[in-house]
């Protein structure tokens, strides 16, 4: 299942944002270092489900699931402990927890927006929130330096003596993250670094290992805490200062309440949604809290932002898609009669024969060919899918 890490600063909402999103219950406590052990848990990736362009009325979801039409697809996320300054050198938790996240495929970044929290987690005021992108991707890159320079003497060497370039050995130094040689190989190139890594200085080993970081753990930005009075601006702010950057504004705690309000039947809400409808009679500082929500954030934001930050992520960050494998192709179903039962996220530009080697490492050596259960078209193994597509794949028995 795909992972995406939960980093961010000491004190910011990241126990908020994954317990909103997983409903998995964990310590959440406004000072620093609360969170010390990774928690993982379930979260999901929303996208309107196929069965919406049917007649044919609901699905029967097996691998996900579907709520009014929205299309649930489990991933992996962890919330890990905040970070210091300097982490790299072993100051507060240090940043051994970023080996927690070593395999996530993405990061989301929980800032504090209200700008309330110092470096260290403790209160302040008008701090400024670019300040924490940049110290978390230069810890990060940091890490990744330092994964780097563990033998760097004899990995240097050794990369520039291999006929093939310095990109095998260099990637498998790095394998753990996630990184693939191609990655490298790609970085190596764009950068400029050359294949003689025996030569870089300093400064390109650095400079090496931000590149590495951009490419295996891209980062979106949860503008949390948006409810509090400074957010707007400091939001605004943030965004005119990291014009490349996807930044999502956000409050968790909105989302938490929301999402444990529905837990206990108090409310009907779909993630992600801008409203929600009240089911039971609730006392009145419940009503009091669910009424300042949908005024001040869903209103306001059109959301909580915590299932938009997620699903930036997926659909954005990594450019995934998702589609729909069947075995039935004229009635979508699946070996066992499930109407659409399976989605799957997949890279943009994934192929058929991609896809048969998702659902099955088997299934590409047994490929035939796929059908496009829309058009009931044939398609080759290097036809490039589309998102939303319903596919059947033709085995050899
Ligand atoms: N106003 C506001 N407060 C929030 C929001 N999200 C979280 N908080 C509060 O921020 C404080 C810290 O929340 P946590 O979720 O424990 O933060 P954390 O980043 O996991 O902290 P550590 O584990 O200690 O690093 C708590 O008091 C939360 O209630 C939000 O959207 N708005
Ligand atoms: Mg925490």
């Amino acid at each position: 299942m795909m992972q995406i890490g939960i980093v961010g600063k000491t004190n910011t909402g990241k126990s908020s944002f994954f317990s909103a999103a997983t409903l998995v219950d964990v310590e959440i406590s406004n000072r620093p270092f609360v969170t010390i052990k990774p928690n993982q848990g379930i979260g999901y990736v929303t996208a309107k489900c196929a069965h919406t362009d049917f007649e044919k009325g609901e699905c029967q979801p097996q691998n996900s699931k579907c709520i009014n039409g929205i299309r649930e697809i489990p991933i992996t996320l962890y919330d890990v402990a905040g970070l210091v300054p300097d982490a790299w050198q072993g100051k507060g938790l240090g940043n051994r927890f970023l080996g927690d996240i070593m395999q996530a495929r993405a990061l989301i970044h929980v800032l504090d927006v209200s700008g309330r929290t110092d470096a260290e987690g403790n209160p302040t005021k008008g701090r400024d929130p670019a300040l924490d992108v940049e110290f978390l991707e230069r810890e990060i890159s940091y890490w990744i330096r330092g994964i780097l320079m563990e033998s760097w003497q004899k990995l240097s060497k050794q990369a520039a003596m291999d006929s093939k370039g310095a990109a095998p050995t260099l990637a498998k130094q790095l394998s753990g993250l996630g990184i693939s040689e191609e990655n490298v190989k790609e970085v190596i190139k764009e950068g400029n670094f050359g294949e003689r890594p025996d030569n870089w200085n300093e400064d390109e080993i650095l400079r090496f290992s931000g590149d590495i970081r951009k490419k295996s753990k891209p980062m979106l930005i949860a503008a949390n805490k948006i409810d509090l009075p400074e957010s707007r601006e400091n939001y605004e702010k943030l965004r005119a200062q990291l014009p490349g950057k996807k930044i999502v504004p956000c409050c968790a705690e909105a989302e938490l309440a929301l999402r444990r309000a529905a837990r206990n039947g108090a409310i009907e809400y779909v993630p992600g949604a801008k409203e929600f409808s009240v089911l039971k009679e609730i006392d009145e500082k419940q009503k009091k809290a669910l009424e300042f929500i949908q005024k001040n954030i869903l209103d306001v934001w059109g959301g909580t932002g915590v299932q938009e930050a997620i699903n930036e992520t997926a659909f954005n960050l990594l450019e995934l898609m998702v589609v729909y494998p069947v075995e039935d192709q004229h009635k979508m179903l699946s070996g066992k009669g499930h109407y659409l039962p399976d989605a799957y996220l997949l890279k943009k530009g994934a192929t058929a024969l991609d896809l048969a080697g998702e659902i099955h490492s088997d299934f590409i050596k047994r490929f035939v060919a796929a059908v496009d259960c829309r058009s009931g078209m044939k398609l080759g193994k290097e036809h490039a899918l589309k998102s939303n597509d319903i596919v059947k794949i033709q085995l050899n028995h």
